[in-house]
């Protein structure tokens, strides 16, 4: 049997890619940092949450992460932990960086130390084309961070190759760009969108206060990219893919979609707000992945469309339960 360790197993895609790895017949084991409140929904949305084995730990202390590896004998390890937030990478960039960036060499110092001939994942993103030096994003196209996210991750991705180069890990960076889904996280602006709708169209918010909507995104469907990073450690060489759909849509087409799903104009509930502009902005975001399909096979399944609707459908089901319990 398969062992693989997973940090930020709490977070949208750890759930995900738990529950993809438990359905390949891998035993799964998450680190979990320690919060005062649980840290468990995602896994329970997914009804895994009893067959993952939680270790405590934190990215930013590497005794948890050799004590991690220890305990997983892991064959795969999938680096998800982030301060992944863009928004508050500039009130907190110090903890950005920490977690962000210093964490992936703690996590590639732990197997160095404890197995290195366990495979290795990062979780490289997009935000480092920042501001875009192509009109299509692809693995050659020189990076240019925008926030302190980005540059954090920036390092984690260089690092990453370092050790690939140094060292000989089978060591992979997926440049994925935004991912979403019912178990996205509710500041990031697809779910904040589809919450809103949900939660006007049942009568308990009357405006949605959004920064700049002209921003545009290639947004696919999470579940569908988790399997595209386990099948980069299935090759027999590490390497570094582009994961993305190949299309790009502004914020204001995505709210128009997710309004229009429930017989709404966006227009009549959008307020823009200053106070969620950034100090820099990433304006577009276009990815090319021809070589995840090439050498991957892998390719986005769930339209923009598709992707919204599942929102804006969970999201009415949770509110409408919310009402219930209120009574
Ligand atoms: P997410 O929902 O924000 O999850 C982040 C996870 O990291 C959570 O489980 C969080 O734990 C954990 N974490 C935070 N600080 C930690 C620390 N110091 N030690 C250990 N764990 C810590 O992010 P996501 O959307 O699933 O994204 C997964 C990864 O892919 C992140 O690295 C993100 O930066 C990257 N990425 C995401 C996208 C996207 O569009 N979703 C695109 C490209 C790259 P708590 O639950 O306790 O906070
Ligand atoms: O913003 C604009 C905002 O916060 C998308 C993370 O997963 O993907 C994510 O980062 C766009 C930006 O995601 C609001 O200015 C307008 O242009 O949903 P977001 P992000 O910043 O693209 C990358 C790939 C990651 O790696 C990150 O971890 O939407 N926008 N109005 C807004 N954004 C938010 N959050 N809230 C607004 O009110």
């Amino acid at each position: 049997m398969k062992r693989a360790l997973i940090t930020g197993i709490t977070g949208q895609d750890g759930a995900y890619l738990a529950k993809f790895l438990l359905n390949k017949g891998y035993k799964v084991y998450g680190l979990m940092a320690r919060r005062s409140t649980s840290t468990t929904w995602r896994l329970e949305f997914l009804g895994i949450e009893n067959e993952v084995d939680l270790i405590e730990g934190d990215v930013t202390d590497l005794s948890s992460l050799i004590r991690a590896l220890k305990i997983s004998e892991a064959n795969e390890v999938y680096n998800l932990a982030a301060q992944s937030f863009v928004g508050t990478s500039w009130d907190q960039p110090i903890l950005t960086a920490e977690v962000t960036g210093v964490g992936v060499v703690n996590l590639l110092e732990a197997i160095r130390l404890t197995d290195p001939s366990a495979k290795f994942y990062q979780a490289s993103t997009s935000e480092m084309f920042g501001l875009i030096q192509d009109e299509k994003q692809s693995e050659s196209t020189p990076f240019y961070p925008r926030s302190p996210y980005g540059v954090a991750k920036l390092y984690g991705h260089w690092i990453t190759i370092n050790y690939r180069e140094s060292f000989n890990i089978h060591a992979s960076c997926g440049i994925l760009f935004n991912h979403e889904s019912p178990l996205r996280g509710i500041e990031f602006v697809t779910r904040k969108v589809t919450d809103a709708v949900a939660r006007i169209k049942l009568g308990l918010q009357e405006e949605l206060h959004l920064g700049n909507i002209d921003a545009k995104r290639d947004w696919g469907f999470a579940g569908d990219y988790v399997e595209a990073m386990w099948l980069m450690l299935q090759q027999e060489n590490a390497d570094d893919y582009v994961i993305a759909t190949g299309e790009t849509t502004t914020v204001r087409d995505m709210c128009k979609i997710a309004f229009e799903y429930v017989d709404l104009k966006y227009e009549e509930y959008v307020v823009i707000d200053p106070k969620f502009y950034r100090p820099a902005e990433v304006e577009v975001l276009l990815g090319n992945p021809a070589k995840a399909q090439e050498k991957l096979s892998w390719k986005a399944t769930t339209s923009l469309k598709q992707l919204i609707q599942m929102m804006v459908e969970a999201d009415l089901k949770r509110v409408k339960k919310e009402i219930a319990t209120k009574g």
